[in-house]
């Protein structure tokens, strides 16, 4: 079986977006696929070096996996830090990429802001730890949403220059291996990872400005349905979701230029597991008035479980716990393997 790795920031509350374009994608996968899911802490620390609760939130995370239905015992869950090698890859990669790539990605410039000089160094270098995270198991396939798309063309092309950069020293070793990159066939360690995006809900939007992305910072509690709210809030917030006045179109084709709406059916989409065309043949020609108290209903029958779950996984802190010790030992083995290459590979001294 190929390798799946991804994760989450313990970074406040979990919401729609998080849910619909990454765990439940975690969960189709876990079938065909050997999968690593992480609760990346140590990325969180670029945004904020100081928390008051960065254990409770990292158990946060850890129960929303369970609770959605990621299985513990037959893949690997655990948090960043545990696993010193991501680390210490990420230090070699901050020594492949270069700066020009990292000054070119949205994310850093979104975040960073007007004062780009006072952000944190970690913040600049992130994809970097990201393609760590990816490579140091040298997972094939990473789901995710879609605005993680160009921090995962970069972990490509760092895998890309390492494997270039070091092509004699990894045949002389015999530690490459064949794979197709486009339409070549090039020999390397690290994989060119494929990203597992799409579907209807691969990049929700906020539910009160259809031009941003629904955030788990957005100021806004109304502008997301985190995975704890309740159905009173649920029907709420999707009751005040910004809409326009016109009814649904029957085509797909007629959601261009309307955001909100589109939004709102890639949601539902999302959650009944079917495209847009088809949630358009059910509900096209229909007012918000209609379509919102069938989506509210929805949201809360499939969100609802969810929840109540979360809340019983994390009443148990020593069981959360004891995934997270047990996954990050069955992690360590598999990045040090890596690594143990890697400082071969570079010509680092090692037992
Ligand atoms: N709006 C979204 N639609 C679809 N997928 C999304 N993801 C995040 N927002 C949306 C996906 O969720 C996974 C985990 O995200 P993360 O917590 O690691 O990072 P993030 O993208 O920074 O999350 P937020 O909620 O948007 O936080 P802030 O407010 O800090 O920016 C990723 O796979 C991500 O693609």
């Amino acid at each position: 079986k190929q390798l799946v790795f991804s994760g989450v920031q313990p970074t406040g509350n979990l919401h729609l977006g998080n849910y619909l374009g990454a765990i439940k994608k975690f969960v189709a996968l876990q079938d065909a696929y050997n999968c690593i899911y992480c609760v990346v802490d140590l990325h969180s620390l670029t945004a904020q070096l100081v928390h008051d609760d960065l254990g409770d939130q990292t158990r946060q995370i850890t129960a929303a996996f369970l609770a959605s239905g990621i299985d513990p015992n037959k893949h690997i869950v655990f948090n960043q830090s545990r696993v010193m090698q991501h680390a210490e890859l990420a230090w070699i990669f901050n020594c492949v990429a270069r700066i020009g790539w990292m000054n070119r990605m949205t994310q850093f410039k979104d975040k960073a802001g007007k004062d780009r000089e006072n952000a944190s160094l970690g913040l600049l270098a992130y994809p970097s730890l990201m393609a760590a995270d990816i490579l140091v198991y040298r997972a094939t396939h990473v789901p995710v949403g879609e605005d993680q798309k160009q921090h995962l063309e970069l972990t490509r092309d760092i895998a890309q220059k390492f494997n270039n950069d070091f092509s004699g020293r990894i045949a002389a070793r015999g530690l490459g291996v064949e794979m197709k990159v486009g339409d070549e066939t090039v020999n390397g360690y690290f994989p060119i990872t494929e990203p597992v995006i799409g579907g209807p809900a691969a990049r929700i939007m906020s539910l009160r400005d259809g031009s941003k992305k629904m955030s788990k910072s957005d100021p806004s509690d109304l502008s997301r349905i985190n995975l704890t709210d309740d159905a009173d809030t649920i029907s709420k917030k999707i009751r005040k979701a910004k809409t326009d006045p016109d009814a649904l179109p029957s085509e797909v084709d007629g959601l261009a230029g309307r955001p909100e709406a589109e939004n709102l059916v890639g949601i539902y989409a999302g959650l009944a597991e079917i495209s847009k065309e088809a949630v358009l043949q059910q509900y096209g020609g229909q007012q918000f008035s209609v379509f919102k108290p069938a989506l509210a209903d929805l949201a809360v029958e499939k969100m609802a479980p969810v929840a109540g779950e979360m809340r019983r996984i994390s009443a148990d802190t020593a069981y959360v716990d004891s995934v997270l010790r047990n996954g990050g030992e069955r992690a360590s083995v598999l990045a040090e393997a890596t690594m143990k290459d890697v400082r071969d590979i570079i010509g680092l001294l090692q037992d």
